[in-house]
């Protein structure tokens, strides 16, 4: 398998672009090697400079539930475009989008626009502050909501990739502000919350993590969050950028049937396109500008390319069995994976919450814990990386990042993803 035209590209990249990349977590620092430079992607594959196929299982983290340029979704891009790209100005698709992410996830009776999730999470906690009146935030290690400074304290995703999980630059002032508490450790919550709870503005948490690899709440975790908030007057945020429409048509809180005040979501809204959300009780976004004393603003936010190609996306997946379907395929597929380890004398396990999914290199069958999360055997992910990159099938270029099955991974593609597994597995060092 050539990578000589990505190897020029790489050379060009970095000439001009920090590390030749646009985000960190793309620059396989996770798993060696130079990054890989995508030209095209149709259906459930991707198509590198080199012209080399893959099945995508990154979907570009998370968006592309459909597959790659799902003809409704180009359809839509196709005759927006032939109306304008940019208005500056409110359109009807705006109100129609809304009403339907409030109709799919009806803890969200008022929801903001913004263009990335990043903003739709430093929206959220500014609003929550301006709601309670208080400075301090909860958020839990591992757990990724974007590059909001308060947020860069033991974060997951690309910071964890790459070792930094607390970034330079974020004023001790900022970080001073933020407690960071165990993910899944409803006891450590419990005693945090009677020493501190009246202080607290909000919590947020991934629902089901996804930045440390994938990892679903425990029983009563998310109870205990929902319990906690209530009693203490702090704002339940429930990041589902990754999660939204995507565990579920729901989203994560239709799974476990916990209400928080307050959502973030992004990725499969936009369709692929860059934007993000931020909505939930009235009586909190009505705080937001121009109601309220809370600001918050963003020129592209509505964008009307972005919000056709999302409407097109959730008019497709909101279709009955859609998600059934797509975590039966993920099923499947992981069933084989684990068969095929098993067979290989692989320590292997996985996680699945619908159509999104963990593959870890441990001996424990059940990881919920930051803690086993970082005892996966990461050498042992670079070798599967890699082999399975040489046999057609292109995962996340990081230990710590979820898996995502779409619409358009079918029998063939879980098929020659297990045969190339089953390679991967075997030439792995014992
Ligand atoms: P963006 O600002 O990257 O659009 O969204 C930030 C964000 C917020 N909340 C959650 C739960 C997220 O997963 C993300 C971003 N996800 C990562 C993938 N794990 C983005 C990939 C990247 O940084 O390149």
């Amino acid at each position: 398998m050539s990578n000589e035209n990505s190897r020029h590209l790489y050379d060009l990249a970095v000439k001009h672009i920090p590390g030749g990349v646009n985000s960190p977590v793309r620059a396989f620092k996770g798993v060696g090697g130079d990054p890989l430079f995508f030209k095209a992607g149709q259906d459930a594959y991707l198509i590198d400079a080199d012209d080399n196929r893959y099945v995508d299982y990154v979907g570009g983290f998370g968006p592309l539930i459909l597959g790659h340029c799902h003809i409704e979704v180009v359809e839509a891009l196709r005759n927006q475009l032939q109306q304008g790209l940019a208005f500056g100005a409110s359109t009807e698709a705006e109100v129609k989008i809304a009403d339907k992410i409030c109709e799919l996830m009806p803890s969200i009776e008022k929801v903001r626009l913004v263009t990335s999730g990043t903003e739709a999470t430093m929206s959220a906690i500014r609003l929550a502050r301006g709601y309670t009146g208080r400075d301090r935030i909860v958020k839990f290690e591992g757990c990724y909501h974007g590059h909001v400074d308060g947020l860069l304290v033991k974060a997951g995703s690309g910071a964890l990739t790459l070792g930094e999980p607390d970034s330079l630059g974020v004023p001790k002032a900022y970080t001073d502000l933020t407690h960071v508490l165990p993910y899944n450790d409803t006891s450590a919550l419990q005693s945090f919350f009677a020493a501190n709870g009246d202080d607290i503005a909000c919590v947020i948490v991934e629902p089901v993590a996804g930045n440390m690899n994938c990892v679903p709440p425990v029983p009563g975790f998310l109870e205990a969050l929902r319990e906690h908030c209530t009693k203490y007057g702090a704002v339940l945020i429930f990041d589902e950028v990754m999660t939204g429409f995507r565990v579920a048509l729901g989203g994560a809180q239709s799974v476990y049937q916990v209400t928080p005040d307050l959502t973030t979501i992004g990725k499969v809204i936009g369709g692929g396109l860059p934007i993000g959300a931020f909505g939930g009780k009235t009586e909190i976004m009505e705080l937001i500008a121009p109601l309220g004393g809370v600001y918050q603003a963003g020129t592209l936010a509505g964008s009307p390319l972005a919000v056709a190609a999302g409407l097109a996306m959730l008019n497709v997946i909101s279709k009955p069995g859609f998600h059934d379907e797509l975590a039966a395929r993920t099923t499947t597929l992981l069933n084989g994976l684990q068969e095929r380890a098993d067979q290989a004398g692989i320590a292997f396990t996985t996680n699945q919450v619908g159509a999104m999914f963990g593959c870890f290199f441990i001996e424990e069958k059940q990881v919920s814990h930051f803690s086993q999360v970082m005892s996966c055997d990461t050498e042992r992910f670079k070798h599967y990386f890699h082999s399975m990159l040489e046999n057609g099938v292109y995962l996340a270029p990081s230990a710590f990042e979820a898996g995502f099955v779409s619409s358009a991974h079918g029998n063939t593609e879980i098929q020659l993803t297990l045969d190339a597994a089953e390679k991967a597995f075997s030439a792995l060092p014992k």
